[in-house]
């Protein structure tokens, strides 16, 4: 009987081995996409996307690929990687009706079990739409002045404790992201988690994103897996197994804090003139109309989670380009300098002060060329028409994408040296480059997606840099010659090991 069994066993097998093969076969083949060039691998199995990404490097990969496959590569059995800024506007465009993938799944968090799509993961037009439209006024730059006072709080903490640690190596990969994570909060709900006055990761909250993040780096590269998880996440029996660690939660509690604290005082909250991102909602509902609880927690708790590590990226870059490029370091302090003499600037830097800096400007966003701070693509669906990409026809359902890193090396556009660190690059260019070197500018994406907390990150950056340079002398203290990066979704940096010295402004 055994024995009958095995050979029924066997055809069984090598059935579904056959059908496997045909499926892939299938997959590769697919309409549209078997012309696109591209590694063998890639057009079967999500393993080569995962490959990319998995050692943190997936910048230099995708920036590899390109080179080696030109403009547009097919990275995965049904996606497509594309590095044509012409496109950009198509995929990105306002009104263009390619909406975000199962990729941004993986980033939404979970609030009283169940999923809350935020402004940042939202796919759906419509429910973005509702969210963003009772917030985009308290983005708008005319409104930054309200959060000068929060930041120049941090700012006043964070050098008192420089003075404290003057002369002695210091990691500002995490002192950087201790600021830009003080000030988000403050901004968002006048609380700070207290991070520079602990100096340490409080609650073992970056920790804790960091974690999630390595889920969003492997799992993002499995679509299949991603609904099967969801739903999981979702339920009961898996919660209360914990598998994953509660990574978000502490900021809900923290965000339900905050909400709860805002509504016990409300009187006295007003006559204290409270101007933070919630005090300005809850001010805002009384003119135009109630924003659910959830709604709210929504809101808040995205900008902390938004707002905190992009932030900290840009700055980081920032301060180790400068400190690395002598020049540029003498340039921007002259600026400074010169500015301090002629009594241009406040005893805290204002955002309309740092905005008449031209070359720290321009240093920002040559730093956020170089190292921006989403290092991976931006995944998108082609739409139910199809869409012509580099001149492909692409199939309803691809996913297309595009990564800044990738774009922002693209010689027509950012000059021979586009790999080198030059902040003249911004104010040398002739009228017609820099439009399009602004246009394909992507740390912040583009379109309708675009960054809505652009301007609070250019207020803060603004503000910090040319503050911290005005007192302090600052050089790189690690025996390493470089500092480190790991890509997972977020560019991260480690390894900025510096010194300040105080100095007195001339
Ligand atoms: C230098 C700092 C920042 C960088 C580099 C950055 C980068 C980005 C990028 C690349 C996107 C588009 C993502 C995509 O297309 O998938 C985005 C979206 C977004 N960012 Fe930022 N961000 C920064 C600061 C902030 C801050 C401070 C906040 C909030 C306080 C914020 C809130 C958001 C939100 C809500 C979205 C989604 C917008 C939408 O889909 O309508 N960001 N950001
Ligand atoms: C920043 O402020 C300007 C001026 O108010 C506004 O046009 C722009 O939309 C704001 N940016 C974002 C991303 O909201
Ligand atoms: C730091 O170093 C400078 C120059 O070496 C010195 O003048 C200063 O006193 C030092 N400060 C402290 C607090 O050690
Ligand atoms: C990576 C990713 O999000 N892939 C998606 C591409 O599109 C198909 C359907 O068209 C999805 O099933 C994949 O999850």
């Amino acid at each position: 009987m055994f024995q009958d069994l095995v050979p029924g066993f066997d055809a069984l097998a090598v059935g579904l081995l056959a059908l496997l093969i045909l499926d892939y076969i299938r997959v590769s083949l697919r309409q549209g996409l078997r012309t696109l060039p591209g590694p063998v691998l890639a057009r079967f199995s999500y393993l080569y996307r995962l490959l990319m990404v998995y050692n943190g490097d997936g910048p230099a990969n995708y920036l590899k690929i390109h080179q080696k496959y030109g403009p547009i590569v097919r990275v995965g059995p049904n996606e497509v990687s594309v590095a044509d800024p012409k496109m950009i506007p198509v995929i990105y465009g306002i009104g263009s009706k390619f909406t975000k993938t199962p990729f941004y799944d993986t980033m939404a968090p979970v609030y009283q079990g169940e999923v809350m799509d935020s402004m940042f993961t939202a796919r759906d037009p419509i429910y973005h739409k509702h969210l963003k439209s009772s917030v985009s006024q308290i983005f708008s730059m005319t409104n930054m002045k309200n959060f000068e006072v929060y930041t120049d709080e941090c700012t006043q903490i964070f050098m008192d404790a420089m003075l404290d640690l003057e002369n002695q190596s210091l990691d500002f990969s995490k002192w950087l992201q201790w600021y830009a994570f003080d000030v988000i909060s403050a901004i968002t709900f006048q609380r700070r988690f207290g991070f520079m006055e602990q100096r340490r990761d409080v609650d073992d909250m970056i920790g804790k994103i960091d974690t999630g993040l390595q889920y969003v780096k492997i799992l993002g590269q499995l679509p299949f897996i991603i609904p099967i998880l969801r739903r999981a996440l979702l339920s009961r029996q898996f919660q209360r197994l914990n598998l994953l660690p509660d990574t978000l939660d502490r900021f809900m509690k923290i965000t339900e804090e905050e909400i709860d604290r805002y509504d016990h005082h409300s009187v006295e909250n007003r006559k204290a003139g409270r101007t933070d991102f919630l005090a300005q909602l809850r001010e805002k509902e009384e003119r135009s109309g109630k924003i659910s609880h959830r709604d709210m927690m929504n809101h808040l708790s995205n900008n902390l989670l938004a707002g905190s590590d992009t932030t900290a990226i840009s700055l980081r870059a920032m301060i180790y380009y400068i400190v690395r490029t002598p020049h540029v370091y003498d340039k921007i302090q002259t600026e400074i300098d010169e500015a301090d003499r002629h009594g241009r600037l406040s005893k805290f830097i204002t955002y309309e002060e740092c905005l008449k800096l031209p070359y720290l400007q321009a240093t920002m966003k040559e730093a956020m060329r170089l190292h921006p701070g989403v290092g991976f693509p931006l995944e998108r669906y082609v739409p139910p028409s199809g869409a012509e990409i580099c001149g492909h026809r692409l199939p309803a359902g691809t996913n297309v994408s595009i990564s800044a890193p990738v774009i922002h090396q693209i010689k027509d556009i950012y000059g021979e040296d586009a790999d080198c660190f030059r902040p003249e690059r911004w104010l040398e260019a002739s009228p017609e480059s820099l439009k399009a070197m602004d246009r394909y500018f992507l740390s912040f994406g583009h379109g309708a997606r675009t960054c809505i907390g652009k301007n609070i990150s250019i207020m803060e950056m603004g503000k910090f840099v040319p503050q911290l340079l005005r007192h302090f002398k600052i050089s790189w203290a690690s025996p390493l010659p470089e500092w480190r990066t790991h890509a997972s979704w977020f560019w991260k940096q480690s390894g900025l090991i510096v010194r300040l010295e105080r100095r007195v402004a001339p």
